[in-house]
């Protein structure tokens, strides 16, 4: 390992490789609101936020932090932190407002125009062409279940590709399948809200479908550029060696992990997990995964947490983000159980394991050897409230991203081809069921007055792109 010293003195523990690249990463739902400007129409996020009961005190994206105006401020923050490449997704009902038929200009001027902004500031354009906010006319004709959806996606970004192809060289499809699929129309904590196991397993086929679809075509016009999707994965323990929780362990490994990366990767899905599955009557074709395994040249990683699971029955700890625990059926057996393993959390009630993240990277890297990987989310939600001047001394998510960034270090010197880091998120913003009560920003955002401030970590982080790696501590 190398260190270095800044002009201060101070040294460096872990240096990353010069051509690491250091990113944010937002989503459209969740900042950019303008929701009903310049032609959008609406998505599945924009009913469900309307759907009594579904977000935390009613809240919408529909002026959200105001990014759809304030992104030339956005931006200028960006270059503050010295970013090099900013991760953001572009809204398909902005785009192309029914989901199928004309497109939008006044949507990818939008985005033409960020992505201008962002290459005159010296940053490198990320965009996710899916991020959840399907347009709601398709979620009408059926939604992600339907096959027909994944057509739709690929026209769509073919559309968005050739209108930035010239400029973007780094693409991602879909973000976070899982989400979409399970909490969406599984344990209907996410938009449409719907409760049904088998249509969430088409859901999260057709994704991909869509993810293989669409890079075929945008591939046979730049060949030169980079694509991939990014998944939200897990590490995985079971609570004991008890051989129940052990096949616990395997299941939700399945399909929170496997369900995801085999097909991508290797073109075929988890035996196991097919068989864990195989009452929901899911049997994808064998030309489908030739298409879903057609060869990316980048794979996201979101990593937040790890599940600890067990197999035997008892009380089920509650977790932010886990279907499994409530909706537990669908996962191949009534009793698998999210329990806690008794470290800190984070505001979201996640438990933070940064020694997840470099068993999740080295795990990746061994089974899935030929891809390059880049950590497109990483972060931690608190609920915060800045101080009478307007800081936030936010030292939770400086330990959490000191504590991430150290293990993708010791993943990088272990061989993995971890090639840069995206943390979420940029700014504040709306986290989609739990509306704005929890903040996952390098920038406090003032909902009431759209003020920017950078946090205690803004600081930190900018700190870090300037050595290339987190100080050393102590
Ligand atoms: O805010 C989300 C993001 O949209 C997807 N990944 C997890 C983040 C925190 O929950």
């Amino acid at each position: 390992m190398t260190s270095l010293k800044d002009d201060t003195g101070a040294t460096t523990a872990a240096q990353f490789p010069t051509a690491f690249r250091w990113g944010a990463a937002t989503a459209a739902y969740q900042i950019e609101g303008a929701a009903g400007e310049g032609g959008r129409g609406p998505s599945i996020w924009d009913t469900f936020c309307r759907t009594p009961g579904k977000v935390l005190g009613g809240d919408t994206g529909d002026v959200a932090v105001d990014h759809y105006h304030r992104f030339p401020e956005d931006v200028r923050l960006m270059s503050d932190l010295g970013l090099t490449a900013y991760r953001f997704s572009i809204s398909w009902s902005r785009v192309q407002p029914s989901g199928t038929g004309a497109f939008n200009q006044e949507g990818l001027d939008f985005y033409r125009r960020l992505v201008d902004a962002l290459l005159d500031a010296g940053i490198e354009p990320w965009p996710t062409l899916y991020h959840w906010d399907l347009p709601q006319p398709l979620e009408d004709k059926g939604g992600w279940p339907e096959r027909e959806t994944a057509h739709r996606f690929a026209e769509y970004a073919t559309h968005v590709h050739a209108a930035l192809g010239d400029r973007v060289r780094h693409w991602t499809t879909i973000n976070e399948p899982w989400c979409a699929a399970f909490l969406g129309y599984a344990s209907g904590e996410h938009a449409p809200g719907r409760l049904d196991p088998a249509a969430s397993l088409l859901a999260a086929h057709h994704q991909m479908l869509g993810h293989g679809l669409a890079i075929e075509a945008m591939r046979a016009r730049t060949p030169d550029n980079r694509f991939g999707a990014a998944v939200n994965l897990y590490a995985v323990t079971p609570a004991t060696d008890d051989p129940a929780d052990v096949d616990a362990a395997r299941r939700i490994d399945g399909l929170q992990n496997r369900l995801f990366l085999d097909p991508l990767l290797l073109g075929r899905y988890p035996e196991d997990v097919l068989e864990d599955t195989s009452r929901y009557g899911f049997v994808p074709a064998d030309a489908d995964l030739a298409v879903i395994g057609t060869p990316i040249d980048q794979l996201g990683i979101n990593y937040y947490s790890r599940h600890t699971v067990a197999g035997t029955p008892g009380e089920a700890a509650q977790t932010a983000s886990s279907p499994f625990s409530t909706h537990s059926p669908w996962v191949g057996s009534d009793h698998v159980r999210f329990v806690p393993a008794g470290r800190p959390v984070t505001g979201m009630g996640w438990e933070i394991d940064a020694d997840g993240l470099h068993e999740v990277l080295t795990r990746v890297h061994r089974d899935y050897p030929e891809v390059s990987l880049y950590i497109t989310e990483n972060g931690a939600g608190y609920d915060e409230t800045p101080d009478g001047d307007g800081t936030v001394q936010d030292t939770g998510r400086i330990d959490y991203l000191d504590a991430h960034l150290r293990a993708c270090h010791r993943a990088i010197a272990d061989g993995v081809p971890l090639r840069g880091y995206f943390t979420w998120s940029l700014l504040d913003n709306f986290e989609w069921a739990w509306g704005y009560s929890k903040r996952f920003g390098l920038v406090h955002v003032d909902y009431a007055t759209q003020r920017r401030v950078p946090k205690d970590s803004a600081r930190w982080y900018a700190g870090v792109i300037r050595r290339g790696g987190p100080p050393g501590r102590g």
